[in-house]
């Protein structure tokens, strides 16, 4: 067990239960050109978090540990896209429109891809959601099960829509979560201070926030 300097205090991280959530790095919300700008986001606040979720991968590879990695998409079809869903997108850009990387956010098109910096290496799960958490209509619950993982690392975009979604999921299913803060970003810099600051208060109400280099500490 390792002690890892986090808010709102230190977290027990147990090596041999825990796991790496990386969500959402996908082309169409970091690459300029991508459907993320196309909606008038400066996408630069998030291709700045790629080196270090890239280290905080490579720590989790070296120290042999799961790393799972997700993608909000739908199917081609739309079939698992609620209309409520897709008709809160912009008109002309909504799920399933044609956009500058391919259909938006349909499996299989290019924007839909993880950057290739951050590329999945063989034999770690990707899971494609559907919904902005990853535990929702996905086999997430029982992959993890399979593997006896009880503590959870979130690093990926955006902090406030995906990331704090899936906390809140995996908070209420019993994992403990800690938030790799240095990893994580919002288009807007007043959310992911506010969206952190949510999920820390109240003695860790939904989970703990710590830098990447504190969370390799304790890896080592
Ligand atoms: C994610 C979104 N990944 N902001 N999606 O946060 O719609």
């Amino acid at each position: 067990m390792a002690s890892v300097t986090a808010r709102p205090f230190d977290f027990p991280l147990d090596p041999a239960r825990a796991a790496l959530i990386v969500i959402d790095m996908q082309r169409d919300f970091l690459e300029p050109g991508g459907f993320g700008e196309s909606l008038g986001n400066d996408v630069s606040r998030l291709q700045a978090i790629v080196p270090a979720t890239a280290r905080l991968i490579e720590g989790f590879r070296a120290a042999r540990l799961p790393v799972i990695h997700t993608r909000e998409c739908h199917r081609p079809d739309l079939s698992d896209c609620p209309p409520a869903k897709r008709l809160r997108g912009a008109p002309g850009l909504r799920i399933g429109d044609p956009g500058p990387m391919g259909r938006i956010l349909i499996a299989g098109e290019p924007g839909a891809e993880i950057v290739p910096a951050l590329c999945p290496a063989a034999g770690e799960a990707v899971i494609d959601k559907p919904g902005k958490g990853a535990f929702h209509a996905t086999g997430l619950t029982d992959h993890l099960a399979g593997l006896g993982i009880t503590q959870l690392v979130f690093a990926g975009v955006t902090t406030e829509v995906c990331v704090q979604t899936t906390m809140r999921e995996a908070n209420d299913r019993g994992y403990e979560c800690l938030l790799a803060e240095d990893a994580t970003e919002s288009y807007f810099a007043e959310f992911k201070r506010v969206a952190i600051d949510m999920i820390t208060a109240q003695g860790a109400i939904v989970g703990w926030a710590a830098p990447v280099a504190a969370i390799l500490e304790g890896l080592a």
